[in-house]
């Protein structure tokens, strides 16, 4: 394949190396459902005409008798078709369920209501990042519920079962541009018919028997090999570069994005306690305290992140998943830092007030355009 399938009436750009298979699939199912449902019609028609009840004849022909050979012809025939629809079906459902021994694997952990991408390296990602030209491998769990991942691009789609581990791959050959390189048009595939430079391709939660499912909605962006081994180096090392201080408002933004589904800023009841007030609330707790369980609320934080199920917020339920291996110190005491500046931070979107430097947290000089 040089380049991805444009999208038809029935199905998206197809830039998967099983998309053809399942396209193919797909249409010779059609094509037999549109040669019978033309000539069933066009009989239903004819002998609805042929034989119309008419003035003054009470039957027009005999009660219908045995015919053997059309009761064998219509018998064998749909079974010849069935088999041979299996057959053609078959051999994509292979193609798509055994992935290929060399491939890559990315780690992808659904939850209410988002997604965690993670990499060999121990980089992370909230949309998902593959090499092209490569089989790539998802193994797939679920923290909380049932889910399902479906990339209409790929022609992937794999229901992600609590305490099951799921797999889906597939391989991309066509690198769609630079990571946070916005595409001209986001329908660009649809309107031009093929790959625009920085498309990137849909990816869903399709399981929507639940409020936040249809959130899930992320990217997938497919890079070629040497952006690809750039970017999981440089995604590892993110919250690392980042100068102390500055950590609590570079890093807590992005980090709070992993909890703000259950989490808020400004006081509104979620699936956990609002952070509003949360220094204030820990110091007060009976078992923080020198000398007491948790010396200092900071390390009543730190286990509440690493082992949520160790002191349970009434009256909430023992839902936060742990956050053990993907949160490193670093990361941790930028989200403590956070939670000490919420003043500073807009309740609605988590991130720093405008009237804040991005550059150094300083109030901005009136009328500064930075
Ligand atoms: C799936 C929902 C969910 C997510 C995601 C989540 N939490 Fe929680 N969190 C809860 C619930 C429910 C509680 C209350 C029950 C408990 O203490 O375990 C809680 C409690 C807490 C507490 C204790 C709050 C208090 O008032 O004492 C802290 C601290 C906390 N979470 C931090 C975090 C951080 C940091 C993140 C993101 C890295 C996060 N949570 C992500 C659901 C979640
Ligand atoms: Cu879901």
């Amino acid at each position: 394949m040089d380049t991805p399938t444009p999208p038809t009436f029935w199905m998206p750009t197809g830039a998967s190396t099983i998309a053809p298979g399942v396209d193919h699939t797909l249409d010779v199912i059609n094509w037999i459902c549109y040669f019978f449902f033309a000539v069933i019609l066009a009989l239903m028609v004819y002998f609805v005409v042929k034989y119309r009840h008419r003035k003054g004849e009470r039957f027009r022909t005999d009660y219908p008798h045995h015919n053997t050979p059309l009761e064998i012809g219509w018998s064998i025939l749909p079974t010849i078709i069935v088999i041979g629809i299996f057959v053609v079906g078959f051999r994509s459902y292979l193609d798509i369920y055994t992935a290929p021994k060399n491939a890559f694997d990315v780690k992808v952990t659904a939850q209410k209501w988002g997604w965690t991408f993670q990499y060999p390296n121990g980089a992370q990602s909230d949309d998902l990042y593959v090499p092209a030209g490569q089989p790539v491998r998802l193994v797939l769990r679920s923290s909380d519920v049932l889910h399902s991942l479906y990339i209409p691009d790929f022609r992937v789609k794999r229901d992600i079962v609590p305490g099951r581990y799921t797999y889906a791959w597939f391989q991309c050959d066509f690198p769609t541009g630079q990571p946070g390189k916005e595409p001209r048009n986001p329908n660009a595939a649809r309107v031009e018919g093929a790959l625009d430079e920085a498309q990137r391709h849909a990816l869903f939660c399709t399981e929507y028997c639940g409020t936040g499912h249809s959130k899930m909605n992320r990217y997938v962006y497919v890079l070629d090999e040497a952006s690809f081994g750039e970017w999981m180096q440089k995604q590892s090392r993110w919250i690392e570069d980042i100068p102390e201080d500055q950590l609590w408002f570079k890093a807590g933004p992005k980090l709070f994005a992993r909890c703000s589904q259950c989490h808020s800023l400004d006081g509104t009841d979620g699936i956990g306690p609002s952070w509003k007030g949360i220094v204030e609330r820990a110091k007060a707790y009976p078992f923080v305290g020198e000398g007491k369980k948790y010396g200092t609320w900071e390390d009543y934080v730190r286990t509440s992140i690493l082992v949520p199920g160790d002191y349970v917020v009434p009256p909430y339920a023992n839902a936060m998943p742990t956050f053990k291996g993907q949160l490193n110190d670093v990361a941790i005491d930028a989200l403590i830092g956070y939670m000490q500046h919420l003043d500073q931070l807009d309740p609605k979107t988590g991130k720093l007030l405008p009237t804040l430097d991005p550059e150094t947290a300083q109030p901005r000089a009136a009328g500064a355009t930075k």
